[in-house]
């Protein structure tokens, strides 16, 4: 059997698409996870490799990565998606890396939350965010200046138990295009917060403003101007169908339409299919239980096709907080968040 591969977008900084729909479920093989990367990769010495963890703290602390495995651990399945997954589809048609529907997988991520090696460090009272710098540096084209991949997140979600310093995926160390020896692991928000290759963090006491977060992973919902923006955060309700393909050619019969669903906020409740361009919607099957960590949800649905013709295949999940997918996708500037109703099209002949 031939197998499948990461699709590529850009070379360098390399940013590739998992082919999510030659994917038969999760976890992702690490060879599948999509890439997306805003600089060349950082070189770093793990022979040398210590994390820092300083700012407003009682007690500035170095952990070499052995103590670090020695902590209690935790094991979350994740949904890591790329906050422009899908762009490609937005119109007007918006600047940025053309994803299609492969920026995101899923697997499992071991490592110690970040709250308790925050404990260790002890918090002050003045904290509010943690901020989580990378290895990983380079130009801007906004700027004429250097700046590391760094974001920050609120006290309240550096504290989630399953916020995690991760050292290992899918049982295995990180590789290194995903942030060995350690990344920073944010369910349920888009996967920018996920900071690879932890070089230091630090407790601050006021809202961290670097680009990664105050330019890019911004919503701007008007086109002529950057009124009203806010920051991009939790994941939307979304779904994919894997198969069959788009402009695919099937003949009558039976077909299995099958797909995943996922969301960053509960759990996903149910996902609806229309095969006639939106008037009618019938509930799929939802495979494993749908609250079976911060996954996706994989769903089939048995098509009979008796009649020939070209058809729509669309389908849209809900989560337990009563989201669901729009019928046309959000536009803002820079193209996050695309969560429409998935839509395919297929002729029976
Ligand atoms: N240090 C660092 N962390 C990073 C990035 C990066 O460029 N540098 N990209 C972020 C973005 S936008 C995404 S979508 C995910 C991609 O993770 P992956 O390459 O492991 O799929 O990493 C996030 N963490
Ligand atoms: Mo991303």
């Amino acid at each position: 059997m031939p197998k499948p591969s990461l699709i590529v977008r850009k070379l360098d900084p390399e940013n590739k698409e998992t082919p999510i729909q030659f994917i038969e479920s999760g976890p992702i093989d690490n060879k599948l996870f999509f890439r997306r990367n805003h600089f060349s990769y950082p070189s770093l010495s793990q022979v040398s490799y210590w994390l820092p963890v300083n700012g407003l703290v009682n007690h500035p602390k170095l952990f070499s990565l052995e103590e670090i495995r020695m902590l209690p651990s935790r094991t979350v399945k994740v949904v890591l998606e790329c906050a422009g997954n899908k762009r490609h589809f937005l119109e007007p048609k918006v600047y940025g890396e053309q994803w299609e529907k492969g920026a995101i997988s899923e697997g499992y991520w071991k490592g110690v939350p970040l709250r308790d090696i925050l404990k260790l460090a002890g918090i002050k009272q003045s904290a509010r965010e943690v901020l989580v710098e990378g290895y990983d540096s380079g130009l801007r084209t906004d700027t004429d200046k250097i700046f590391t991949f760094s974001r920050s997140l609120p006290l309240e979600k550096a504290m989630h138990p399953d916020t995690l310093i991760a050292y290992e995926y899918n049982g295995q160390p990180i590789p290194f295009k995903h942030g060995y020896p350690l990344r920073l692991i944010v369910p349920q928000w888009y996967a920018m917060a996920s900071v690879k290759w932890i070089r230091q963090i630090s407790v601050i006491g006021s809202g961290f403003n670097g680009p990664f977060q105050s330019v890019d992973y911004v919503y701007y919902p008007n086109k002529e101007t950057d009124a009203d923006a806010y920051p991009v955060t939790i994941q939307n309700v979304n779904s994919t169908i894997q198969k069959p393909l788009n402009m695919e050619i099937l003949n009558t019969g039976k077909h299995l339409i099958k797909g995943i669903a996922w969301t960053g906020k509960g759990v996903i409740t149910k996902v609806e299919i229309s095969l006639d361009h939106g008037k009618n919607w019938s509930s799929v099957e939802i495979g494993e239980p749908a609250n079976h960590g911060y996954g996706w949800t994989s769903w089939t649905y048995e098509w009979s096709v008796t009649k020939k013709g070209e058809y729509t295949i669309m389908t849209r999940a809900a989560d337990s907080h009563n989201r669901t997918q729009p019928e046309n996708p959000f536009w803002n500037q820079k193209g996050y968040g695309h969560n429409a109703i998935d839509k395919i099209w297929v002729k029976v002949e």
